[in-house]
C-alpha cells in the first residue's frame, strides 16, 4: 500500500533531497517549511511523481502546528513516516559571548519544534500500532565541540528524544531511527553565519563534504528495511572528517 511521509524542513538541504527521493519511490508527501514559495515550487515539481500537499508553518508555533496537522486533506491524514528534520545552528561562539536570541532559536526549533510536530502525529501511530519516525540529529548530538555549546545541547536533546521515543513507542510497534550527520553542504552554514556566504562556503572547501542527497539516500534505505528491522542510530561522516574538529582539508 502507498505510504505517506511527513517531512519537516523540506524547503532546502536534507529535507528537500529526502522529498525528492521519496517522490521517485512513490511515497505520498506532506512537505513543511516556512518559505511558501519554495514549498509551492517543490510541490509543482514532485506532483509529477506522487501526490503532494504542503503545510507552511513555523515549528515554534505549537498551536498552528497542531491545527494544520489536524486539518490535513483526507488523503493525507494517515501519516506512516515522520521525518523530523527542520532545524539549524544559529551562531558559533563561546558560551560567555552567546547571543541569547540564538540560544532561544536553537532550543525552540531543534528541540521544542520537533516535540510539537511529534506530539501532533504520534497518537495516530499509537492508535494504529504502526509508524516510522526518523529524527535528524547530528554529530553535535554525540560530541561537544568548541563554541558549539547550545547547538550541541539541542542535538544532544534530539539524541535523547530519539532514545525516549524508541522506549515509549516500543509496545506500539513503531520504528524510531536517529541519523546523525557530520558536515553536509546545505544552507546550514549560511544560517549559522547569518547570511555570510563567504564564511559559510569556507566550511565546505578543501574536502568533499556530504551532500544532502547522501543523507536522503540513507534515510530512504533506513525506512525501506523489512518491518522487523529498525536501524536505531546511525552516524555519518564525510570521509575527510574524523570528528567534529578533525578534518583532512587540502
Ligand atoms: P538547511 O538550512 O538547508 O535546511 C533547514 C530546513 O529547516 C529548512 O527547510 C528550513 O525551512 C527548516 N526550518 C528551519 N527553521 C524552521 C522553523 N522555525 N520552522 C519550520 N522549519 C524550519 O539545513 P540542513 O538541510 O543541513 O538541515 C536539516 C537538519 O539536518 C537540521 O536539523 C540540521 O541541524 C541537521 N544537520 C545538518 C548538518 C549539516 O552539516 N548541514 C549536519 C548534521 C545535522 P524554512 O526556512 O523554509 O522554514
Ligand atoms: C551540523 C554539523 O559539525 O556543524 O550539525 O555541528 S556540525
Amino acid at each position: 500500500m502507498k505510504q505517506t511521509a511527513f517531512i519537516t524542513g523540506a524547503t532546502s538541504g536534507i529535507g528537500k533531497a529526502t522529498a525528492e527521493i521519496f517522490a521517485k519511490n512513490n511515497i505520498r508527501l506532506i512537505l513543511c517549511g516556512r518559505r511558501s514559495e519554495r514549498l509551492m515550487e517543490l510541490q509543482e515539481e514532485l506532483t509529477k511523481l506522487t501526490e503532494v500537499t504542503t503545510l507552511q508553518f513555523d515549528v515554534r508555533d505549537r498551536y498552528d502546528v497542531a491545527d494544520q496537522i489536524a486539518n490535513l486533506p483526507k488523503d493525507f491524514q494517515q501519516i506512516d513516516i515522520l521525518i523530523n528534520n527542520a532545524g539549524n545552528a544559529h551562531g558559533l561562539s563561546a558560551i560567555q559571548d552567546g547571543n541569547i536570541d540564538d540560544w532561544d532559536a536553537m532550543l525552540d526549533i531543534n528541540v521544542k519544534g520537533l516535540l510539537y510536530v511529534s506530539r501532533a502525529i504520534i497518537p495516530q501511530m499509537t492508535t494504529r500500532n504502526s509508524g516510522f519516525i526518523v529524527n535528524i540529529g547530528s554529530i553535535a548530538g554525540k560530541e561537544v565541540y568548541p563554541n558549539g555549546n547550545v547547538y550541541c545541547a539541542s542535538k544532544h536533546a534530539v539524541n535523547a528524544l530519539n532514545k525516549a521515543m524508541r522506549i515509549d513507542l516500543n509496545k506500539h510497534n513503531i520504528r524510531v531511527s536517529g541519523i546523525h550527520p557530520g558536515a553536509v553542504e546545505t544552507e546550514f552554514s549560511e544560517v549559522r553565519f547569518k547570511g555570510d556566504t563567504q564564511k559559510a562556503a569556507k566550511v565546505y572547501t578543501g574536502y568533499k563534504a556530504l551532500q544532502a542527497e547522501d543523507i536522503a539516500d540513507i534515510i530512504h534505505f533506513v525506512i525501506t528495511r523489512p518491518y522487523h528491522v529498525n536501524i536505531e542510530d546511525l552516524v555519518v561522516y564525510p570521509t575527510a572528517q574524523a570528528s567534529p574538529t578533525i578534518m583532512n582539508k587540502h
